[in-house]
């Protein structure tokens, strides 16, 4: 077997970890001695066991890693957080080769894990292939602020809903369902504050029981205003408001208030950087969206194009200040949901 075969075992391994390792990345390990596969394993959740732990787990005794060759999506990792190092843990079991996925770009390892192998006689190959897996992680530790990804659904001539003001539903299940695997894939959502009283959307995820669910952040002048009776306060899943004016309100346990005169996509995605925050998916509004876009804070699109045309009445989808300069981005995909096409676009 090739490495890269074994490691797409890994890589889908971690796959199973999505929306339920943040802020630490998704990572899958398999463990392999004379050409046979002898343990899988993955980084379940934040907190707990990290992969190649996960992995020896596995094994029907530890003496079996003796010789053994772990492959492993990311990079050991070299210090002591809510677990021990990994890379410590393969130098004491007698692991012989390490095959890596990619680097971690975490400083707090950085490079130091495969040192720690290789001080200690470890074979060490990296791949680089399995950077996909934790785009907004990567992405986090380069830029320095989370990965921001635009969603909207749009009719055939661009607009949002039928008349402005009211709450147009535009494409099918399958979409749905799509999306709600975009919000799972995301460390927080956020809307504006003509989407939360228009809209009065829950913003939670419905497919799946996650124990740390994406935190729900409306951008709103006076969060003193919105109706405690609003879809966003009926779930005990986190909501944070940004408020531009100040609260007295008493607020439900799970509602954290954050103000500022002065909130713009800019400040908003620093304040979020600081608190640990990796990707923010802004569902919205039009104002909302061509903000980010203005504020050249759409890193990702990802567009429902439902089969109709609303005519006149209803909002441009991304409407308001247009982008400082034309952005051009790079179709990532294409594909037919039911219905409905949905487009995902990025640029580096
Ligand atoms: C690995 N294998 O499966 C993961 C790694 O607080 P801790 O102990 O959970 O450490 C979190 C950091 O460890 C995280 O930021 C990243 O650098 C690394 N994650 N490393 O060897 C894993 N999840
Ligand atoms: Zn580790």
């Amino acid at each position: 077997m090739d490495d890269e075969k074994i490691m797409a075992l890994a890589f889908a391994e971690a796959k199973k970890g999505i929306g339920l390792t943040w802020q630490n990345p998704v990572v899958g390990a398999v463990i392999c001695k004379d050409n046979q596969i002898l343990a899988t394993g993955y980084h379940h959740q934040f907190g707990q066991h990290h992969a190649e732990i996960d992995a020896l787990s596995h094994l029907q005794t530890l003496k079996e890693a003796e010789g053994a060759t772990m492959y492993v999506t990311m990079e050991p990792c070299s210090h002591f957080g809510k677990t021990p190092p990994c890379a410590k843990k393969l130098v004491a079991v007698g692991i012989k080769k390490v095959i890596i996925g990619q680097r971690d770009p975490n400083p707090l390892v950085a490079g130091k894990g495969i040192n720690i192998l290789k001080d200690h006689g470890i074979s060490v190959k990296v791949l680089n292939t399995t950077g996909e897996l934790n785009e907004a992680y990567n992405f986090f530790y380069r830029h320095h602020r989370p990965l921001v990804t635009l969603k909207y659904a749009m009719s055939l001539d661009g607009k949002l809903n039928y008349q402005a003001g009211q709450r147009t539903r535009l494409t099918g299940d399958a979409a749905f369902a799509d999306s709600q695997t975009l919000r799972i894939a995301n460390q927080a959502i956020l809307v504006g504050e003509k989407t939360l009283t228009v809209d009065d959307p829950k913003l939670t995820v419905r497919t799946a029981n996650l124990p740390f669910p994406p935190i729900r952040i409306g951008l709103v002048n006076n969060a003193d205003k919105l109706p405690l009776s609003a879809q966003l306060f009926q779930q005990e899943a986190p909501v944070w408001l940004l408020t531009r004016t100040k609260s007295t309100r008493q607020w439900p346990k799970f509602v954290r208030v954050f103000q500022d005169q002065t909130w713009t996509p800019q400040t908003i995605v620093e304040f979020l950087a600081k608190q640990g925050i990796q990707s923010l998916l802004v569902e919205g509004g039009s104002h909302v969206l061509a903000a980010f876009t203005a504020a050249d804070l759409a890193d990702r699109l990802q567009v429902y194009l439902a089969p109709l045309i609303l005519g006149g009445g209803g909002l441009p989808a991304v409407f308001g200040k247009a982008a400082s300069t034309i952005e051009k981005f790079k179709p990532i995909k294409v594909r037919q949901l039911g219905s409905d096409v949905v487009i995902t676009a990025g640029r580096d």
